[in-house]
């Protein structure tokens, strides 16, 4: 059994190396993107077993990709390939002072757009689902394919959790954005959605009216990330503020959420309490924010102080 199995779609992250709009930069360097990915990765760093769902195309993105799971050690029994449609691709801007990147996706159509239950492992293999607002947002069979995964996970007694990760551009419309991502909270246990977000999704930036909403629509844990604050966690038993991690420099916030709820699982999965998961959420999305890309600010145990396991 693996601790976490997560879906999603994998990409070829073009990150500008010079500063400037897109449209201006001439020189980058290609690394791997998608914030399940980048959970997948961040907990193998911490030798929590992680797998992946996703279909990457016949292409040297998806061999590239298919290579960085190896090199990572994601189990990749859920990896397919598909020939008829292409591995998707995204260009960033680097910001160098932490304000938000300029991005730009290349990944309609995309080959994980293609995801569907067909992707549906035959018996849950793991002991936590993580799944986020994009992978339900790339198209009605993949959205099919995460609430299938949900169910599953549910009868097999698996934890569930849930990053909103909104994604306006790839949706339809914001309702239905809204509708689709307050569904799948309400059937998660753990919900991780950041202030800005519970304005959009619940219509209030307040922490602990953001928390209530989820507890009552049906999930058991709640931690709202706040930023450079840190975060507010909540359960039946508890609530407070895992105080933030102070940085010396923030680089490129892309990323900071998914190291957060890297640290947030890995911690629930060994058995920490909520409050002790929120403080390691808060310790790896520290890290993250200091490094350009994606993945390379995710640590290791050893870099995080922790014992290996
Ligand atoms: O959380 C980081 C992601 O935003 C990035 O890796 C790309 O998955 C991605 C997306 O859909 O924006």
């Amino acid at each position: 059994t693996l601790d976490v199995l997560t879906v999603g779609e994998p990409m070829a992250l073009f990150m500008a190396t010079e500063t400037g709009p897109l449209h201006a930069v001439g020189q980058f360097a290609r690394v791997a993107a998608g914030a399940e990915l980048n959970v997948a990765i961040g907990l193998c760093r911490l030798e929590v077993s992680a797998g992946y769902i996703t279909r990457v195309g016949q292409d040297s993105f998806g061999e590239f990709l298919q290579a960085e799971f190896a090199k990572e050690g994601i189990a990749t029994d859920y990896v397919r390939v598909d020939d008829q449609h292409r591995t998707g691709f995204m260009l960033k801007t680097r910001s160098d002072d932490g304000s938000d990147p300029q991005i730009e996706y290349f990944r309609a159509g995309s080959a994980a757009s293609y995801l569907s239950v067909e992707d549906l492992p035959s018996t849950f293999p793991a002991r936590h689902l993580h799944v986020t607002g994009i992978t339900p947002a790339l198209s009605a069979s993949s959205k099919a394919l995460v609430l299938a995964l949900i169910q599953q996970a549910r009868t097999a007694g698996a934890r569930i959790s849930f990053d909103p990760n909104l994604r306006p551009r790839l949706w339809p419309s914001q309702v239905a954005m809204v509708e689709t991502l307050n569904h799948i909270a309400s059937l998660a246990d753990v919900v991780l959605p950041g202030v800005a977000e519970g304005q959009i999704l619940v219509g209030s930036s307040e922490p602990e009216r953001i928390a209530d909403f989820y507890l009552q629509a049906g999930a058991k844990q709640v931690v709202v990330k706040l930023g450079p604050e840190g975060a507010f966690y909540k359960d039946a038993d508890q609530s407070g503020v895992a105080a933030g991690v102070s940085v010396e420099r923030v680089v490129d916030t892309v990323g900071a959420g998914d190291g957060f709820a890297t640290g947030v699982i890995s911690a629930l999965v060994e058995g920490l309490s909520l409050p002790e998961a929120a403080a390691r959420g808060n310790a790896i999305g520290a890290r993250v924010v200091q490094f350009p890309g994606d993945s390379d600010g995710l640590p290791t145990r050893a870099q995080l102080g922790l014992a290996a396991r």
